[in-house]
C-alpha cells in the first residue's frame, strides 16, 4: 500500500530494514557530522532521512522506519502532507518575508481567526505568534506579569516548557536540559503535581497540595500564573487525576492569578481533543501552542483572553520572523488537514487500538508498570518488576530493539523509564498494529 499525494512525496507505506542500524551511509554522515556539528546536540536514532510521509520515515540506506514519534508531535499530520506542501509552495513563490511588525499579511490574521475558534472558550480572544515553543512560554510569562503586575510563576514537578533561560528555569529535569547552564531566571516557583500511578492521590487532594504550597510560600498577591501542561509530555505523558487541572484553575480565578495551559504538545488533535484542556473542561486565560500547529514549519501561538493580550503596549509583543508567512501557510494546511480528515476522531481511535494493546501487553509482563495517555499520546512505564522503582536501562534496551527492527520511538520521564509513542494522526492501523507487534516481541526480549 503506498500513500499517493498531491505535491508531497510518494512514500510506500511499509516497515523495511536493508541494512544494520545505523546503515552504511548513515555511519557516513555521521563521520561528517561530528566534524562539525556540536556534540551538544544529539539524536536518538542517527539514521539520516532521505523522506518521509503517511505513517514512514524513509532513510539514505532505503531503510523504512514506522514513525511512532512525528519529531516530537510535530507532524501530527504526517510528514509533507499534500495541503501543508501545496499552501508553502504557492506561499515561498509570493513572498519570504516582510516582517509583519512591518508590513503585515492576511495569513496571519486568518491563523489568529482560527486559533480564537479553536482553543476552549467562547470569550473574546487575541493571538500573538511566534517561532518556537519556548518563544511562547516566554512571552506568555511576560504577557502574565504585565497583566497582573506581580512576578512569581508556578510550575510543576516533572514539567518540560523548553530551553531558553527562563523556560529552562520554568523545566524540572536537570540532565540534559539544564546541567551546567545556569544561573536561571528568578521568581519560578516549583509544586506538586498530579501523578496517579506514583502520588496514588485524586485530582483534588493533589490540587490541595499544591494549592497550600502557593499559598504558604509564594502568596497569591506574588503570583502572576501558574504554568501547567494538561498532560505533562517530556515529564512521562503524565495524565493528571480527574479534578486536578479544575481545582487549580478555579484557585487561580479566585486569587487573580492567570492559568496559562502549555498546549505546545497537546494541542491540536494530538490527544483526541483539539485541545487537551477540553478533557476537563478547562478553560484557560492563555494557551501555549507551538509543534502540531504548524504541520512540520517552526510556527508558535499565545492566544488568550482579549482583555490580558490588549493590555501590552503597542509593540511589546514581537520578533522578526514570529509568524513568517511561510510557516503560516503550513500551519493553515495542517489545521485544514486536521478538520477536513477528522484527525480527532482518528486519535480517538488510535487511543482504542493502542491502549487494549497495551494493557494486554502489560497484565503479561511486569516490566510495564503503568499505561496510560490519550488519544495518540500514550506511553508505558517501565519498573523493576513487583515495584514502581524506574528502569532506565530496560527502557533504553526495549528502545534500541524497536530502532533495529525499524520502529521509531521515543523515551520520555523524569527517570527516563517513560516509553512515549506519539504516532502521526495519519498512520494506518496496519502499521500502527505492526510498530505494537515489533515493540511487544521488544518488551519480551528485555525481560
Ligand atoms: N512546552 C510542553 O513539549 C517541547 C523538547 C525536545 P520548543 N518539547 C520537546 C527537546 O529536547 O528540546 C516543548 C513542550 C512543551 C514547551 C516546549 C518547547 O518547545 O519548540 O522545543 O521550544
Amino acid at each position: 500500500m503506498s500513500t499517493n499525494t498531491v505535491g508531497g512525496p510518494t512514500v510506500e507505506q511499509k516497515r523495511k530494514v536493508v541494512t544494520s542500524i545505523p546503515g552504511p551511509k548513515s555511519l557516513e554522515m555521521q563521520k561528517r557530522r561530528i566534524e562539525v556539528v556540536s556534540a551538544g546536540v544529539s539524536s536518538t536514532l542517527p539514521v539520516y532521512v532521505k523522506r518521509a510521509g503517511g505513517g514512514i520515515v524513509e532513510d539514505i540506506d532505503g531503510n523504512s522506519f514506522i514513525d511512532l514519534a512525528s519529531g516530537i508531535a510535530v507532524t501530527s499530520v504526517g510528514n509533507s502532507h499534500p495541503d501543508v506542501v501545496k499552501n508553502v509552495q504557492e506561499a515561498v513563490a509570493q513572498f519570504t518575508h516582510t516582517c509583519f511588525m512591518i508590513a503585515p499579511y492576511e495569513s496571519y490574521v486568518r491563523v489568529c481567526e482560527l486559533l480564537a475558534e479553536l482553543t476552549p472558550g467562547k470569550h473574546p480572544k487575541r493571538s500573538a505568534l511566534f517561532n518556537s515553543g519556548a518563544e511562547a512560554l516566554e512571552n506568555a510569562v511576560k504577557i502574565a506579569r504585565y497583566f497582573t503586575k506581580k512576578d512569581a510563576i508556578v510550575v510543576v514537578e516533572h514539567g518540560y516548557h523548553g530551553r531558553t533561560n527562563l523556560t529552562m528555569a520554568m523545566t524540572a529535569k536537570n540532565m540534559p536540559y539544564k546541567k551546567g547552564f545556569g544561573p536561571f531566571a528568578p521568581e519560578i516557583y516549583r509544586v506538586p503535581t498530579s501523578y496517579p500511578f506514583h502520588d496514588e492521590l485524586s485530582g483534588k487532594e493533589a490540587a490541595l497540595h499544591a494549592i497550600s504550597r502557593m499559598e504558604k510560600e509564594i502568596g497569591a498577591d506574588q503570583l502572576a500564573a501558574i504554568v501547567i501542561e494538561p498532560i505533562q509530555g517530556e515529564g512521562g505523558f503524565i495524565v493528571p487525576a480527574p479534578g486536578f487541572l479544575t481545582e487549580l484553575a478555579n484557585w487561580a480565578k479566585a486569587n487573580n492569578v492567570l492559568f496559562i495551559a502549555d498546549e505546545v504538545q497537546t494541542g491540536f488533535a494530538r490527544t483526541g481533543a483539539m485541545f487537551a484542556s477540553e478533557h476537563e473542561n478547562v478553560v484557560p486565560d492563555l494557551i501555549t501552542m507551538a509543534k502540531g500547529m504548524g504541520g512540520g514549519l517552526p510556527v508558535a501561538a499565545v492566544t488568550g483572553r482579549a482583555d490580558v493580550m490588549d493590555a501590552i503596549h503597542p509593540g511589546g509583543l514581537g520578533g522578526t520572523y514570529g509568524g513568517n508567512p511561510i510557516a503560516l501557510a503550513g500551519a493553515l494546511g495542517a489545521i485544514q488537514a486536521i478538520q477536513n480528515e477528522k484527525l480527532i476522531e482518528k486519535a480517538k481511535h488510535i487511543e482504542s487500538i493502542m491502549i487494549p494493546r497495551l494493557k494486554n501487553m502489560s497484565s503479561q509482563n511486569q516490566l510495564i508498570g503503568d499505561v496510560r495517555g490519550r488519544g495518540a499520546m500514550i506511553a508505558i512505564e517501565i519498573v523493576k518488576p513487583g515495584t514502581k522503582d524506574p528502569d532506565p536501562d530496560k527502557t533504553l534496551k526495549i528502545v534500541k530493539a524497536c530502532h533495529a527492527e525499524g520502529v521509531l520511538v521515543l523515551t520520555a520521564g523524569t527517570y527516563g523509564n517513560v516509553l512515549r509513542f506519539l504516532p502521526p494522526l495519519v498512520i494506518s492501523d496496519e502499521l500502527l498494529n505492526e510498530g505494537l507487534d515489533v515493540l511487544e516481541k521488544a518488551i519480551i526480549s528485555a525481560s
